[in-house]
């Protein structure tokens, strides 16, 4: 089959970057590190300035208009939801998906809703509760709560029991969401739990999400799998099971790294991204998912990682966006092996970067937001306005 006319790829590349938008998480612009240190930077310290910084993303991507809070570090007890509001619109963006924190406090020491202590199950209800309200109150749809619950030797923990607890209290938080709410599960193999994690997998997480109720879905983290694990055909799966909510998008080399979006394995995002297009080009529906960005950036500049990491999903997803799926599923159907990879090869190794560009040039941005982004001088302004602060001593926050 001939390749596309240049008028058209661009054309349907421009159709599917205008249907992409990109979650930005508050915390990939704070301070953070590692287990072992925190190297700083003029980072955000305030929801303020997390907002600021993540509106130059959107500012210069067209791509970001939401961010998403974590509830303890970024609207703690006594902020007013509407004052959030105001001040994300201040800087051009929308408070995104709510995180609650369960993992933080030292009554979490053993869990939250899978805790064996009754009075520490409800603590945490309360709390996720909590997040719900304040989602609906900043307008937010996802409520994404991510549990460090677990155990970290064998013998030590009923796994049987923490899982009931678990499936009740998601069905109780999940009574709380608003008509157009959603509860999305994240899983997660292991960290900081090292023998079990409550909710280790998707299968967990969707059984899990099921037992909740119907506005639960799965949350797909990237970097929370082993290594070996084919997260595409999971993906499928829960796709064809119409239980697929969002991704937490990053990239891994060995555990849950958080590197940036395919710096690792490009090629595994876009057969993430091809399995969509897949679904939605079969069905003819779009498929409902929330792209969200779940990375910790401790050595590039956060802002300019944004940037990259928006500018590497646009591409990985734009090269998915040329995948031929009508000569695909032919192949796939007459068995030609080769011939149906190479429609992915085809597509994967096409240079998209002269129409995303003119893409940009048809929004009125810049060709090039990393170089625009450091032309604007922002970074020089707030790393002289942030300059000299004490260094904070949580990560994240
Ligand atoms: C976890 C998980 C969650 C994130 C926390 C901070 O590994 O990815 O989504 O909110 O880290
Ligand atoms: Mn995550
Ligand atoms: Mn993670």
């Amino acid at each position: 089959m001939a390749p596309p006319s240049p008028s058209s790829l661009t054309e349907t590349i421009a159709g599917a970057l205008n249907g992409l938008a990109v979650e930005l998480p508050s915390w990939g612009f704070a301070d953070t590190g590692t287990r072992f240190g925190k190297f700083v930077q003029p980072a955000a310290r305030t929801i303020e300035e997390k907002f600021s910084d993540a509106g130059q993303v959107h500012k210069f991507t067209a791509a970001c208009p939401t961010v998403a809070l974590h509830v303890l570090w970024d609207v703690p007890e006594g902020t007013k939801p509407s004052d959030v509001k105001k001040l994300a619109e201040r800087y051009g963006v929308r408070p995104g998906s709510i995180s609650p924190n369960v993992f933080q406090d030292q009554i979490y020491k053993h869990g939250s809703l899978s805790n064996e202590q009754e009075s520490v199950r409800r603590h945490a209800l309360e709390h996720i509760l909590d997040s719900v309200r304040i989602a609906r109150e900043l307008g937010s749809r996802d409520v994404t709560p991510w549990f460090a619950d677990g155990s970290s030797f064998p013998g030590t923990a009923n796994i049987r029991a923490r899982k009931g607890w678990m499936a009740e209290g998601l069905k109780r938080a999940h009574e709380a969401l608003g008509p157009d709410q959603r509860l999305l599960v994240e899983y997660k193999p292991f960290e900081p739990a090292f023998y079990h994690t409550d909710i280790a997998d998707w299968g967990m997480a969707l059984v899990l999400a099921r037992y909740a109720g119907p506005k639960a879905r799965v949350l797909v983290d990237t970097g929370h799998h082993y290594l070996a694990q084919n997260i595409e055909q999971i993906v499928a799966w829960l796709l064809s099971e119409s239980m697929l909510g969002g991704f937490h998008f990053n990239d891994r080399r060995y555990a849950d790294d958080d590197l940036t979006l395919g710096s690792i394995d490009p090629y595994q995002i876009f057969r993430i991204f091809a399995e969509i297009r897949f679904y939605e080009w079969e069905t003819g529906r779009r498929a409902d998912i929330a792209y969200m960005v779940d990375q910790s950036h401790n050595l590039k500049g956060k802002i300019e990682e944004m940037i990259q990491t928006v500018m590497t999903a646009q591409e990985l997803y734009a090269k998915a966006a040329l995948i031929d799926f009508r000569n695909l599923t032919k192949a796939q159907n007459e068995q030609r092996l080769i011939d149906a990879e190479n429609v992915y090869r085809d597509a994967f190794s096409t240079d998209v970067r002269p129409a995303v560009r003119e893409w940009r040039r048809s929004k009125g941005l810049a060709e090039d937001p990393l170089a625009a982004f450091r032309e604007s001088g922002y970074l020089e302004r707030i790393t002289r306005e942030r300059a000299g602060r004490v260094s904070a001593v949580s990560s994240y926050a």
